[in-house]
Formats: structure tokens, sequence, C-alpha cells
């Protein structure tokens, strides 16, 4: 056990039964063309977080423990697309419609791949999902507990939607969760805010957060 500064109170990694997972670092919310800049956003502020990101994962890679990616992806024939998340909004582009990256979060087209720099090596799990959330309807679930991981250190984007639906479901299902808080980021800088506390207010009332500063050391074997 490693302890870990964080809020609201220590957070005790076990890294043996602990797993990293990456949301959606995708090319469709942090490049230009993708699907979060149909939307209207500005995609700038996903991509300072990379360094960072790719920072945390090349330790966690180090310390030889367990990392899962996920995308938000559906299959071409968009069947596991309810119409009623393709319809909502006035995207520019929506779901399976052609942009300059393909098809817009559908599985397979460019867009929809994980971004060059924070690319899954050989034999890393990538979880494709069909919702915000990473368990809804993916064999995650199944994949951690035959792996005996208990706890789940977050990174990715974007905080309020995906990172956090997925977060609450972790904790639903008995997962001890931390969130490094400079490796997610939302197009909202009020919403990520505002997602962090809520998640950690109520002694942690669906789990951690610390800067990767507090999570590094733990990792890289310094003190
Ligand atoms: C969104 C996500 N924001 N990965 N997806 O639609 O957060």
């Amino acid at each position: 056990m490693t302890r870990i500064d964080a809020r609201p109170f220590a957070f005790e990694l076990d890294l043996a039964h602990a797993a990293l997972v990456v949301i959606d670092m995708q090319r469709d919310f942090v490049e230009p063309g993708g699907f979060g800049a149909s939307l209207g956003n500005d995609v700038t502020r996903l991509q300072a977080i990379v360094p960072t990101v790719r920072r945390v994962l090349d330790a966690w890679r180090g310390a030889g423990a367990l990392v899962v990616h996920t995308r938000e992806a559906h299959r071409p024939d968009l069947s596991d697309c309810p119409p009623a998340k393709r319809m909502r909004g006035q995207p520019a582009l929506r779901i399976g419609d052609v942009g300059p990256m393909g098809r817009v979060l559908v599985a397979g087209e460019p867009g929809c791949e994980i971004v060059p720099v924070l690319a899954p090596l050989p034999g890393e799990t990538v979880i494709d999902k069909p919702g915000k959330g990473a368990f809804h309807a993916t064999a995650l679930d199944a994949l951690l507990r035959g792996r005996e991981v208990r706890q789940l250190v977050f990174m990715g984007v974007t905080t309020e939607v995906c990172v956090q639906t997925s977060m609450r479901e972790a904790n639903d299902r008995g997962y001890e969760c931390l969130l490094v808080e400079d490796g997610t980021d939302s197009y909202f800088p009020d919403f990520k805010r505002a997602a962090i506390d809520m998640m950690c207010a109520q002694g942690a009332i669906v789990g951690w957060a610390a800067p990767s500063t507090a999570l590094l050391p733990a990792l890289e074997g310094r003190p």
C-alpha cells in the first residue's frame, strides 16, 4: 500500500489490485474536426492535458500495473447508438456522419482512434463503449474482477461526462476510485471543478482526487 495525498483524505493505493483507466483520449474529442469540435467546443483545453496523461501512463506502465483504455465508439451500422443519442442537440456532425476524420465516433475510423502519443501498447486492453460510462454494455467489470482489481485510477475526457459517469458506475460496483485532477479536463472549466468537488464531497462519496505530482512518486518508486 502507498499513501497518496488526495482529497478529501489520503488514498491507500494497492498497485497489485489497481488499474489505470484512460477514458476516451480520442481524436474525435481532442482534435479539430471531430465530435467535440462539431458541438462547438474549444478542443485546445483537452489537448493541454496530453503530456500529463502520457507521463502518468508511462509511470504506470513502468510500475507493471494494468492499463485500460476506453473509446466512445459505435458499430458501423450504429445498432448500438440509440436514436435519442444520435439526434440529441444540434451538432454540425452527428455520430456516424462523415467528417474530416472519417465517420464520427464509429469504430475503425481515424477520428475514433486514441491520439497517437497515448496509443495503447500491444497487450493493453481497449474497451469500446457505446455509452458515456465505461461499464455500460461492456465487458469491463468482468475483466477487472477476473484480474482481482479493486481500485481504479482515472484520467481522460471529459471530466463531467464520460469520466464522471464511469467513476460513478465504478463506485456503485464497489471499486475505489481516484481521479488524477490534471490528467482530466472538460470543455467547460467550471464543470470540471464542480464535477471533481461533487465526487470528493461527503467523505469521497464517489471517489478521491489528487494531482499527478502526488501519484507519480508512488509509481516511480520515489519517497
Ligand atoms: C462526451 C466524453 N463528452 N468522452 N464524451 O460526449 O466525455
